[in-house]
């Protein structure tokens, strides 16, 4: 067990199950019930994301290691300031930082000055990362902080000087079209020209490759999806019988998106204490827990130039399942 390293900028704990319980009175209130997958994030649903990206099915983390390792060379000389002036790496979702770490190696390698700043809400993957990278990196220099998406955006901005901003793993995919452009134009921000961000995007491919990525064959995605109704029972007292929901996942190439569902398999009442209130649930009722996109070069580009950015290179691998591209304000 490793001693906690981060720093928190998030709020407090119990503020946290607040959020969490007013986001589910509100998002089980709807309809079709919605629940964000921003949730999945506990400690325990990290460490199956983990698992996830292990699966022989799950291509997109194997396709961008890849893509790094090939274009590694390039994709730092893109990120690192032309001067030479230092920098901060800061990582939106780093996770384990498998992926990172080809970076980081090869920019301490080339004697860069820079700060590796990650950014993940669960502090399990955070700590992990962070005595991971004191073992095989010693000497780089790691300011780990415990934040969602909100807070790290407010961060950024209290950060002085040169910054390159890492968004890897296809994490974009996970809002909607709307949500993605706003995001983008908060993170243009804090940022000067001389800026860089590098963000992955998981490409539009055969569909059955795409379907099976979320639907694997161990039923670890499936765990994966279940661990919300686990934290619900655990965080706010909910009363979810696992064995009356189902894990059912779908890919519209239409809309480019794999919608992922808890389905009810019966009419059933789920109290929740948390909320002094239960919720009704038809037999076949849905609870759509995430969208992740799927996109084109085209799409990319318009994103880009519409949050106002300028794609600076676009990398793929030899497949064309990924894309790591270099955007600059
Ligand atoms: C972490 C958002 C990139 O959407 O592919 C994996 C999460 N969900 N399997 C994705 C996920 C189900 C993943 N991202």
């Amino acid at each position: 067990v490793s001693t906690p390293t981060h720093q928190q900028i998030s709020t407090s704990t119990d503020q946290q199950i607040t959020d969490l319980a007013r986001h589910v009175a509100e998002g089980l209130s709807r309809s079709p019930k919605t629940l964000s997958s921003m949730y999945f994030y506990d400690d325990e649903g990290s460490r199956l994301f983990q698992q996830i990206m292990a699966l022989p099915e799950y291509y997109p983390t194997r396709t961008e290691y890849q893509l790094l390792s090939t274009h590694c060379e390039a994709i730092t000389a893109a990120l690192r300031p032309t001067d030479g002036a230092p920098f901060y790496l800061i990582e939106l979702g780093a996770g384990d930082g498998l992926k990172t770490k080809i970076l980081l190696r090869h920019l301490l390698a080339a004697g860069t000055d820079f700060r590796y700043v990650p950014v993940d809400i669960s502090s399990a993957a955070l700590d992990g990362l962070a005595a991971s990278l004191r073992e095989e990196l010693p000497s780089l220099q790691v300011e780990p902080v415990v934040a969602d998406y909100v807070a790290a955006l407010q961060l950024m901005a209290t950060k002085p000087g040169r910054k390159a901003v890492l968004f890897l793993g296809s994490n974009i995919g996970n809002f909607l079209p709307a949500e993605r452009l706003v995001f983008l134009q908060n993170l243009a921000q804090p940022l000067t020209p001389d800026d860089r961000l590098l963000i992955g995007f998981d490409l539009q491919k055969d569909p059955r490759l795409i379907r099976a990525a979320y639907d694997d064959a161990q039923g670890v995605t499936a765990a994966f999806n279940f661990n919300l109704l686990t934290r619900l029972n655990r965080e706010l007292g909910a009363e979810f019988d696992l064995a009356n929901w189902q894990h059912y996942t779908d890919y519209d190439p239409l809309a480019g998106v794999v919608r992922s569902f808890l389905v009810s398999t019966r009419a059933q009442m789920v109290p929740i204490a948390a909320l002094k209130a239960g919720f009704q649930f038809a037999a076949w009722e849905i609870i759509h827990t995430e969208n992740s996109y799927k996109f084109t070069a085209p799409q990319i580009q318009n994103l880009a130039t519409d949050a106002g950015f300028r794609v600076a290179e676009f990398f793929t691998d030899a497949q064309d399942y990924f894309a790591d591209v270099i955007l600059t304000p």
